[in-house]
């Protein structure tokens, strides 16, 4: 890690330069004159005043890494959730406070500029964000690392709520253009699709495919107070010719414009799938087409510098974010083995030091096996590429265990259970050096459940790297209330360092610093009133606890129980309206994917309870529910700093790790949680006496499940759950149609409660009672959300970013 403290670099960077710079952009790259410019305009000048900045930078870097002979990382991922770019720039940068007053100057707010930036949404939820965050890591701490994804024309979907429903369109990102992206029109890969194979001898030939290309988009990432930057490059598909001209001088226009569409069609849209795969043959074609793209973009690079391929693991490590890119492995092997001649040894050799693997959930429905017919019919050589890695793999199995067709089929990358599949899962652990979940529990799972074999086979490969997030976008640029108030504590130096945060806990009981705390949560609070009062027309109460659920809207995340939980306490109210209630905000946001129909159910529900509640004034300010809508990187910057308490409440063994529980720590919200995923260590991290612990554990799951679980006789037993289920079976919340919410009461009360929701509701119900009773007294509160954040230090991205680094990657920094 860089370890001088970041200085201010003020080089020729005075106001005015940059006054003078910003007017410049407007007139000649964007091409209006001050009178005529529209906000968008200036915005546009602004950050293209701002790249030039790093860009001298990035080259700098580039050159470093040639002339320091370094080892790069390759990180694949389909998704990469980057949301705004402009203010993390500045702040990378230095120069915030220079271009907000040079703006000023030119009668500008910098803050209503930054809000008309659109997010770049090219991913769903946990992983995309996690790469993004590791993209910032890797640059600051000099890491030679480069993204490999996809330029999707179209990222997640916009989430409307029409009449209390999630209703999809289109993400336009790109409508207004993308000043962070270079076009480079010169790098471009032909990738191959269908057609046969012809085997002659040793050598294998790839006729008759249908091509698209692969056109490469570069975006400057840059490293916080350093000039190590990086490059994700995205890639666009492009048709190999124009248009069909055979079919375009038939006098037939539009069947050669449609044909053209078709093979473009590859990087159009992010599936909004996460946690299920969808089977798709056009989400196969896009994880081939960027793996491809990626491959052959990183072995011209090494044959430009180096001679022979025996050196390609001491300059290159790829790593594989879930098994999404695993086809880079079939495509690597093919590159290696048909266009260079290697030996099937050598090329299998090599393959296996270079990879490496990260899974991201254990959910049955989410990992990926794609039909043997699909893949052979789309992908033939790599089809045989993967029928040849299985008989080497399972010979080498036999040889050390002998014969037992029982593991064989259990190993096997093939799944001959009905309609053959190829296990990706598998496929990427048998091809990597290193195979890592990201928490404690989750590793240790991973290895008990879906790799169990494997990790007889291979124990050395299996590691794990807890997840982590990075302080500058999820301290510095979301919570500037609170960051001023460390830096004028403990100094600035926990941007770089987050375990400095631990500075902070002797002043969790220095009354002015708890003081300035609690006024800085008030004026993160007062940023979200405003909003919802903008946007949604709804009051809230800055003094009533912000309990905020933000995340992926998904059964195994539980919702519905915080909602059980919401039904209850309105019950509770009306039942005793005059006791001391702890006034409560309950704030949910979250997507649901498109073909989900239980989660799309769940947010209707959300927003019926929360028009109920909302408009009993028998209620008043003692309870409101606001769904949120379009939940992105944007909308978490500013929720996150405005919560109190932070809802983790999946059931355990569910939630690989998460990351939002961090974010929220990290900004003074207490937790209330099951012991899953990272929670465990969140816990160990800020003492269990400052989170809020209930609910089964992963082994108590397991148990419950096996012993023949009974949702019924909890509903039967419990009165206040089984009036809470029955007012949403009997549609309290929707008199319009009764009956719509009768399918959630039967999932849990009649169809076996999967996610053990009524398991955990008693506990859950008193682990809120003891929130209640802790927010009655503010300075116990404050000292114990200042624990939290002073506990938070290793989980930032950096630790996560260097562990991976020395223990999987074997990449240094780069000496800037
Ligand atoms: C093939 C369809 C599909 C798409 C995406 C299946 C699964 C996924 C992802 C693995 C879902 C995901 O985002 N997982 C989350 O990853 C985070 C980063 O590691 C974790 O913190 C979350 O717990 C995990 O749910």
């Amino acid at each position: 890690m860089p370890n001088t403290e970041f200085e201010y670099d003020r080089v020729a960077l005075d106001v005015h330069d940059l006054m003078r710079s910003i007017a410049n952009k407007l007139t000649y790259a964007v091409g209006k004159n001050p009178a005529a410019a529209s906000p968008q305009d200036w915005l546009q000048a602004t950050e293209l005043a701002v790249r030039d900045r790093m860009v001298e930078r990035w080259m700098k870097t580039t050159q470093q890494y040639y002339a320091q002979d370094a080892k790069r990382v390759y990180y694949l991922s389909m998704e990469f959730l980057i949301g705004r770019t402009f203010t993390n720039a500045l702040l990378a940068l230095g120069i915030y406070q220079e271009v907000s007053d040079a703006l000023r100057a030119l009668d500008i707010d910098i803050n209503e500029l930054a809000e008309l930036e659109p997010d770049a949404a090219l991913g769903n939820g946990g992983l995309g964000r996690l790469a993004a965050c590791f993209l910032d890591s890797m640059a600051t701490l000099g890491i030679s690392g480069m993204g490999y994804g996809i330029r999707y024309d179209y990222g997640m979907f916009r989430q409307q709520i029409v009449d209390g429903r999630q209703v999809e369109a289109p993400d336009y990102w790109l409508s207004g253009g993308n000043p962070w992206e270079f076009p480079r029109p010169e790098v471009q890969y032909r990738v191959r699709f269908g057609g046969r194979i012809e085997k002659d001898g040793d050598r294998v030939q790839w006729l008759d495919c249908q091509d698209v290309l692969a056109m490469a988009y570069d975006t400057v990432i840059p490293g916080y107070g350093t000039d190590s930057t990086n490059t994700l490059r995205l890639w666009s598909a492009k048709a190999t010719t124009e248009m069909d001209l055979s079919a375009f001088n038939r006098g037939n226009y539009f069947a050669a414009v449609e044909d053209k569409n078709h093979s473009e069609n590859v990087s159009r849209v992010l599936y909004p799938d996460d946690s299920t795969q969808s089977g798709r043959e056009l989400r196969l074609r896009q994880e081939y087409f960027f793996v491809s793209a990626s491959m052959q973009d990183m072995v011209a690079r090494h044959l430009r510098n180096k001679h022979s391929f025996d050196s390609l693991p001491d300059y290159v490590a790829v790593h594989l974010n879930d098994t999404h890119p695993v086809l880079a492995v079939p495509e690597l092997l093919r590159i290696l083995l048909d266009e260079h001649q290697l030996p099937w040894s050598q090329a299998w050799g090599l393959v296996q030091r270079i990879f490496s693997y990260t899974n991201h959930t254990l959910m049955h429905e989410a990992l990926e096996t794609w039909p043997v017919d699909m893949l052979g019919r789309l992908l033939p050589r790599h089809l045989n590429i993967i029928f040849d890695i299985n008989a080497e793999f399972l010979g080498s199995v036999t040889a050390q265990y002998g014969a037992d067709f029982e593991l064989m089929r259990r190993l096997s990358l093939i799944d001959e259970h009905g309609e053959r599949r190829v296990r990706m899962a598998y496929v990427a652990v048998v091809a990597s050096h290193k195979v890592n979940g990201v928490s404690r529990l989750h590793s240790e799972l991973m290895k008990q459940s879906i790799f169990a074999d494997f990790a007889r086979v291979f124990p050395e490969r299996f590691n794990n790297k807890t997840n982590g997030v990075t302080p500058r976008r999820w301290l510095a640029q979301a919570n500037p209330a609170l960051s001023d108030l460390v830096d004028s504590h403990i100094g600035r130096g926990w941007r770089l360092h987050l375990e400095e945060l631990a500075q902070l806990k002797p002043l969790a009981v220095d009354p002015d610093f708890a003081e300035g705390f609690k006024d800085a949560k008030r004026r993160n609070k007062l940023r979200l009133v405003s909003w919802v009062q903008q946007n949604m027309g709804i009051a809230l109460n800055p003094d009533s606890l912000f309990d905020v659920q933000v995340k992926r809207i998904h059964e195994y995340k539980r919702q519905l129980l915080n909602l059980l939980q919401v039904v209850a306490r309105y019950n509770r109210i009306l039942a005793n309206p005059d006791a001391d209630w702890v006034p409560r905000t309950v704030v949910f946001a979250g997507k649901a994917a498109s073909a989900y129909h239980t989660a799309k159910l769940v947010i209707k529900l959300i927003n019926d309870v929360a028009a109920v509640i909302n408009n009993d004034a028998r209620i008043g300010h003692r309870l409101k529910v606001v769904f949120m809508p379009n939940y992105s990187v944007s909308l978490a910057e500013m929720i996150i700093p405005a919560a109190d308490l932070s809802e983790q409440i999946s059931t355990a063994g569910t939630e690989a790790s998460g990351t939002g529980n961090m974010k929220l720590s990290l900004n003074g919200a207490l937790t209330i949680g099951t012991l899953d995923g990272a929670n465990i260590e969140i816990m160990e991290q800020v003492g269990e006496e400052n989170i809020f612990i209930f609910g089964a554990t992963a082994p108590q799951v397991t148990d419950i499940r096996a012993h023949g679980y009974q949702p019924r006789q909890l509903y039967e037993t419990n009165a206040e759950l089984k009036q809470a289920l029955d007012d949403i079976r009997d549609g309290v919340f929707s008199k319009d149609e009764p009956g719509r919410f009768q399918q959630l009461f039967d999932l849990l009360v009649n169809f076996g409660d999967h996610y053990l929701l009524l398991a955990d509701f008693s506990s859950y119900m008193e682990a809120q009672d003891r929130v209640d009773d802790l927010y009655r007294q503010p300075e116990e509160w404050t000292r114990k959300a200042i624990l939290n954040v002073a506990g938070m230090g290793v989980f930032s991205s950096d630790r996560t970013i260097a562990e991976y680094a020395e223990e999987v990657w074997d990449a240094k920094p780069l000496k800037l």
